[in-house]
């Protein structure tokens, strides 16, 4: 979404510079950008399609690849039906529009309930609650930072990430500019981060314990009379019941297990309740939670009894230039959730699709998954227990990885197909306009021309496609995009991809403005401040805090939690120059009171055991991480054999999902619950 501007002759890049001129993000660029140099010189990356053989990869044409991989899933499905084949979308799905536009038909074409993606390692409870509450998947509200007054942040980071469900370029400078306008910025995180470093307060929350504090936190602004239903009064339902599901969670009664004392925990109430607008942000650290679900919605709920929803300066809803929301509303596609169950596991379905911590065991499963398709994904290292999956993957039939590297996952299949990527592409944002802070619209053209045998994402899920139905597609992204934006919300613009490529440096609508209740998408066009879903998960959380009260020894003493970097993108940017100079990254930090009741050194490499792996790192100590808590970086673990990452081999690092598990999950959404791992430390 940043615009980047680039100096370059011919081939040769001279350098990459953020567009001060682009209307979004105003010349803030971030290092992954930098990075495209990498990425494109990269001599790792592939370019023609391989094959594994028994001597080794070997090279094929994109008609044989093509083909082959196309015959192969026909088989498979006539042999054992549909389900017998799988899918896997990781993030760049939603980051590339080539992936965006051409991946649903493919897929579609498979007819195969076995379909899975990175959401559920990831945001799937951000989109429940948002069908829930809102009744459409992708209502997302977006937390007006450039006019709130008061902004908490839970289980974010992103003075690194730039935020996420919440696009917004430079977004450190942002959480200053709160604090320069007399506002106040909250952090509640284990760890002490860059984001806490900026903010005018850090509390340090014990792991998984963010339900319990949202729940006491609407408790006292319940009991104090600070709720208001305000402008949104004739469109909340529900409303009564949020008084009975805090019962029991007065903050003196759970801030032991929270970690912020009952005092803190009414103040931040009671701030939040009186600031002139206020909005929660909660983010990937309570999502991938034990009770994700539940925080994502209480979330939600906190932003509404304090009136701060469709607001100015509170949490607010986008209108994007292609506006996917309402399009997809109008052919009634909102999003569903749990229509039916997957077969091993028993874990719910989110709009057709599988939690991915299944995907092992139905692939190990009698009469399981034989063949998988693999879309710029990387689960191996980014999902839970990734030991256990790479063992299932070998078990398959068949393999196809469309990717640009071979790497921990498609080094597992039998056909990889490479695509272009970032400066061969040219890009429209389809899905981070919809999350953006501003309504602005940009097209980029691709800056260089693929080579020859190289395909776009595009172009390989189209030939799949075409394959799999019989049908051709002759519409190129382009075509498409001109065809969505005619339906535009900004009618008197003109858009058209034309206009777009005039306007380099995009066009502005401006901030957020409350659209809300216009836009409310559940049957009754009610707002569900309480569905049933969430009301009944509470009594899980009941159950789990008495044997929490039990307070039981632990051969698993230890929680360990992630750590998001700024020079990588999830697992796959550690083969640029740029972004992996410089010391060893891949340490495990412990409170240094921890350390040294455990006897240990900083940089000692000590052995760390989960109840499903073990893994031997460095330690890093600190005092900027809560007593009892460890944090690995994800996406590290290049250690495998087989795959041709050169620089990224050199850098190895560890892989903290071979240590996170795949039974542990929030059992609502079947999300992973990442920061309930529990770990023992063996000097
Ligand atoms: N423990 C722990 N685990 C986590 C997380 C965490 O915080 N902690 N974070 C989670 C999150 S938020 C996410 S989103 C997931 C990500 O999970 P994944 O999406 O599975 O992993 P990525 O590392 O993003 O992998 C992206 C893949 O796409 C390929 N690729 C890159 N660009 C392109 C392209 O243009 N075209 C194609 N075809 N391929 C491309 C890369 O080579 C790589 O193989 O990981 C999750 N895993
Ligand atoms: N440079 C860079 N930027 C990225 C990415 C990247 O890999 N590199 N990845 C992108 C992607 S795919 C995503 S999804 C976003 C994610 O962006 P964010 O949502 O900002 O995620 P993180 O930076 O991982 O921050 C999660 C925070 O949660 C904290 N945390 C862990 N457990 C708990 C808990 O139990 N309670 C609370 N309150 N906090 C907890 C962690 O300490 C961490 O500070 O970032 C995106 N941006
Ligand atoms: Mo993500």
């Amino acid at each position: 979404m940043c615009g980047i501007e680039i100096t370059y002759k011919d081939k040769e890049i001279i350098s990459i510079k953020g567009d001060k001129k682009d209307m979004f993000s105003k010349g803030h660029i971030c290092p992954k950008a930098v990075a495209l140099k990498d990425l494109y010189l990269d001599k790792d990356r592939l370019k023609t399609p391989i094959k594994k053989t028994k001597n080794g990869w070997i090279e094929i044409s994109w008609k044989d690849a093509l083909d082959e991989v196309a015959e192969k899933l026909k088989a498979i499905q006539k042999k054992y039906g549909n389900d017998a084949v799988a899918t896997y979308q990781g993030n760049p799905n939603v980051h590339n529009i080539g992936l965006m536009l051409y991946g649903k038909p493919f897929i579609k074409s498979l007819q195969t309930k076995q379909k899975y993606t990175a959401s559920s390692v990831d945001q799937l409870p951000h989109h429940i609650a948002s069908l829930l509450v809102f009744g459409h998947q992708m209502m997302i509200p977006i937390p007006d930072i450039e006019r709130t007054d008061y902004l908490l942040i839970l289980g974010a980071n992103p003075a690194v990430s730039n935020g996420s469900m919440l696009t917004a370029p430079g977004f450190s400078n942002k959480i200053k500019a709160i604090q320069k306008r007399g506002g106040k910025v909250i952090n509640i995180d284990p760890r002490y981060t860059e984001t806490s470093r900026i903010s005018s307060e850090h509390h340090y929350i014990s792991p998984g314990k963010d339900a319990l504090f949202l729940l006491a936190i609407i408790n006292v602004i319940i009991s104090e009379n600070l709720s208001q239903k305000g402008h949104l009064e004739n469109h909340l339902k529900n409303w009564d019941a949020i008084k009975e599901i805090v019962k029991g969670f007065e903050p003196n009664k759970v801030e032991n297990h929270i970690g912020i004392t009952a005092n803190n925990i009414v103040k931040i109430a009671k701030d939040f309740a009186n600031a002139k607008t206020a909005v929660c942000y909660g983010r990937l650290g309570v999502s991938t939670q034990e009770f994700g679900g539940m925080c994502i919605w209480l979330v939600n709920v906190l932003n509404l009894i304090t009136d701060n929803t469709d607001k100015i300066g509170g949490a607010m809803f986008t209108l994007p230039a292609i506006d996917l929301v309402g399009m997809s509303a109008m052919q009634g596609k909102t999003g569903s959730f749990n229509r039916y169950r997957s077969k091993v596991n028993n874990l719910p379905e989110y709009s057709g699709e599988f939690p991915v911590t299944t995907l092992a065991d139905e692939i190990l499963a009698k009469d399981g998954i034989k063949a998988f398709v693999s879309i710029a994904g990387n689960p191996v290292l980014s999902t839970p227990n990734g030991t256990k999956l790479e063992k299932a993957l070998e078990q398959l039939e068949f393999m196809v990885s469309i990717d640009i590297y071979l790497n921990e996952t498609s080094k597992h299949a039998d056909i990889i197909l490479p695509t272009t990527t970032g400066l061969e592409t040219s890009h429209y944002d389809l899905a981070f306009h919809q999350l953006a802070i501003r309504n602005t619209t940009k097209y980029s053209e691709s800056l260089f021309k693929k080579e020859e045998n190289q395909r776009h994402d595009w172009q390989v899920l189209n030939a799949l496609t075409e394959r799999m139905t019989g049908i051709k597609n002759p519409a190129t992204p382009e075509n498409m995009l001109d065809y969505m934006l005619q339906f535009s919300p900004y009618k008197s613009e003109e858009l058209s991809v034309k206009k777009l490529k005039d306007n380099p440096n995009g066009i502005d609508f401006g901030l957020l403005k409350p659209c809300l209740t216009k836009r409310i998408f559940t049957k009754d066009k009610m707002i569900n401040i309480a569905p049933q879903e969430f009301v009944d998960d509470l009594e899980r959380l009941k159950n789990q805090l008495k044997k929490w009260n039990k307070k039981q020894q632990s051969n698993y003493p230890f929680y360990l939690i992630g750590r998001r970097q700024l020079r990588n993108n999830n697992s796959w940017m550690h083969n640029s120059e740029i972004l992996i100079k410089g010391e060893n990254r891949c340490t495990m930090l412990i409170n240094s009171e921890d350390a040294l009741q455990l006897n240990l050194t900083d940089k000692q490499i000590v052995k760390v055991v989960s109840l499903v792996g073990q893994v031997e790192i460095p330690i890093k100590i600190t005092n900027s991480i809560k007593k009892g808590v460890l944090s690995i970086p994800h996406g590290f673990g290049h250690h495998r054999k087989g795959i041709k990452l050169n620089l990224a081999q050199q850098n190895a690092g560890v892989s903290i999902n071979d240590l996170t598990n795949d039974k542990q999950i929030d059992a609502l959404t079947g999300n992973a619950d990442f920061s309930g791992t529990k770990v023992q430390i063996i000097p």
